[in-house]
């Protein structure tokens, strides 16, 4: 359908009135409810931007660094509100968290919320009403800022909305994690779950156990043992590779995600996925083996914190207070995946355990362990959340479950009361390859194109609403065994994110493969000036 277009001249300024139709609108994830009008707002190098309080102005930044980079201009930012042409936020304290009003008209613009993540999440939808080279880190000469006369009013569907990095198996810089950050709000999604401790390497400064950075954050690159048998990335000039962040760099972080409406989850694996732990600190497994830090490839790995010494509570209470002094999250995710739990069953003070706890099996030995350590967690007002395996030998009284191996986990866990992300590895695991395997970098396996993403249903069929109720909302994760550098970490997450966003943020009746197939055309020409490495093919391929 051809735009109408009526363009008037003034004497100095080129002044653009058009009309928009529905199909020129492409912001993702799609808005609630849109209802389009005829005529435009036009951004011009007067444009005032009026606040209601001062605090709003750092938060308005972000937004007019486009403006400055794109069209060279410093908008003002004012108190008062002019006769017309200006964008105003106003306090609506009715509205929910996260939710807000966008009312355009040709004279101005008003952004409605409650506070601060409404109007950031209003911002970033005008964001996608500009025309793309809002995103342009250079001046680009001769657009008209030109947004739909419209009013919006968009809410989430779900409101955990995440993305999970896994910066053990492979080391990833703050300033990514900021830059990521930024790309999830773009998206209006909430969550930044990081995965800070696997075997191959333990990436979260601990004041009181210095060893697990001095040892555990570095891995001698084995060849013959590695994941793929390539070389690692920048190994030093020890032949090491590894990493880790300081107490002071994450709780920098976790300010900087708190201004974008990001909460960062971390995640301290336990009973398993832990050898860089023993290999810095052997008496915390069974059998006190000394153990190197792995680069990838060996599995299963047998050694496992030992669930029957007390040491290895005292030790794993005393991280967690570290940990909850640096994320202000409500929860903390400890992983309880994919233990191999043999050597529990030969190891004499876990058998000591279980005949004084009256535990029949290692899947209760386990269960033990979880709910210990959430009573622990509870006791410091914090709430636990695991891997589906938690469920394996009764699950712990206030446990939130991250559901992957597909959703049956999840479903059970809302049953039985309990709080579920739903991140199944068939729709939102993001090491998954997503085109045809020969023309793709190396993945870990799994199928997971675009299109497939774009189904993703946190909401299983079958379900009662009270059961429902229980599902909090969607995640994706990207674990990086193969994945050893940005480039590659960019190209797993985009465009798929897109989709996952939609699926968690807009009604489920607007879903509609078509019509997103042909937003996502012009978020590529956004990720294009913003060198995000996302991957075309993708796109290309249907389920
Ligand atoms: C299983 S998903 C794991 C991870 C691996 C992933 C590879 C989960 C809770 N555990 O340790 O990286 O498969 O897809």
């Amino acid at each position: 359908v051809l735009a109408l277009i009526a363009i008037t001249w003034s004497c100095e300024e080129k002044k653009v009135n058009k009309t928009f139709t529905e199909e020129e609108i492409a912001v993702i994830p799609k808005p609630a409810q849109l209802t389009l009008a005829e005529g435009s707002f036009q951004f011009g190098d007067d444009t005032k931007i009026v606040i209601s309080d001062a605090a709003q102005k750092e938060m308005i930044s972000g937004f007019l660094s486009k403006f400055k980079n794109a069209a060279g201009w410093d908008l003002e930012v004012s108190e008062k509100a002019p006769k017309a042409d200006f964008v105003k936020l106003v306090v609506d304290e009715n509205l929910e968290e996260e939710a807000y009003k966008l009312d355009v008209n040709s004279d101005r613009v008003i952004i409605s919320a409650k506070g601060n993540a409404g109007f950031l999440y209003g911002l970033e939808t005008l964001r996608q009403l500009l025309p793309v080279s809002i995103e342009s880190a250079d001046k680009i000469g001769d657009t008209a800022w030109v947004i739909p006369n419209l009013i919006i009013t968009d809410q989430p569907r779900y409101k955990y909305r995440g993305l999970m990095l896994d910066v053990s198996r492979h080391f990833f810089e703050i300033d990514y994690l900021k830059e990521t950050i930024d790309r999830l709000a773009m998206l209006k999604m909430n969550v930044l779950h990081l995965h800070l401790v696997d075997d191959q390497g333990w990436r979260i400064e601990i004041k009181k156990y210095p060893k697990l950075t001095e040892f555990g954050a570095w891995r001698v690159d084995q060849e013959d043992k590695h994941w793929d048998g390539r070389e690692e990335t920048s190994p030093d000039e020890k032949g090491t590779y590894g990493g880790f962040y300081t107490q002071d760099e994450l709780k920098d972080l976790v300010a900087y995600a708190a201004t974008k409406n990001v909460e960062i989850i971390p995640e301290i694996e336990m009973p398993a996925h832990v050898t860089s732990a023993i290999a810095a600190y052997p008496e915390l497994s069974c059998h006190e083996r000394p153990v190197g830090v792995p680069s990838g490839g060996v599995w299963p790995i047998t050694d496992i914190y030992c669930a029957g010494k007390e040491h290895t509570f005292e030790f794993l209470e005393n991280v967690l207070l570290e940990v909850m002094e640096i994320f202000p999250s409500k929860y903390i995710h400890v992983g309880g995946d994919e233990a191999t739990k043999t050597n529990w069953a030969t190891c004499p003070h876990c058998k000591q355990r279980m005949q004084t706890e009256g535990l029949k099996n290692v899947e209760e030995l386990q269960s033990y362990f979880i709910t210990r350590m959430e009573r622990f967690i509870n006791k410091n007002g914090k709430r636990l959340i695991g891997w589906d395996e938690i469920l394996e030998g009764g699950i712990a009284p206030e446990a939130t479950v991250m559901s992957w191996r597909g959703v049956a986990g999840g479903v059970e866990a809302a049953k039985q009361g309990h709080d579920v992300i739903m991140t199944p590895g068939s729709h939102a695991y993001f090491d998954h390859y997503q085109g045809p395997q020969n023309e793709e970098p190396l993945a870990w396996g799994g199928y997971t194109p675009l299109s497939k993403v774009y189904t993703f249903d946190p909401l299983v069929e079958g379900m009662t609403d009270e059961e429902a109720k229980h599902v909090l909302g969607g995640q994706a994760n990207l674990w990086s065994e193969q994945i050893k550098t940005t480039d590659h970490s960019e190209y797993m997450i985009f465009p798929r994110l897109a989709a996952l966003s939609e699926t968690l943020w807009s009604p489920k009746k607007s879903r509609n493969w078509e019509d997103f197939s042909s937003r996502i055309e012009t978020m590529f020409k956004r990720y294009d000036l913003m060198d995000i490495n996302y991957a075309k093919s993708s796109y290309l391929v249907m389920e």
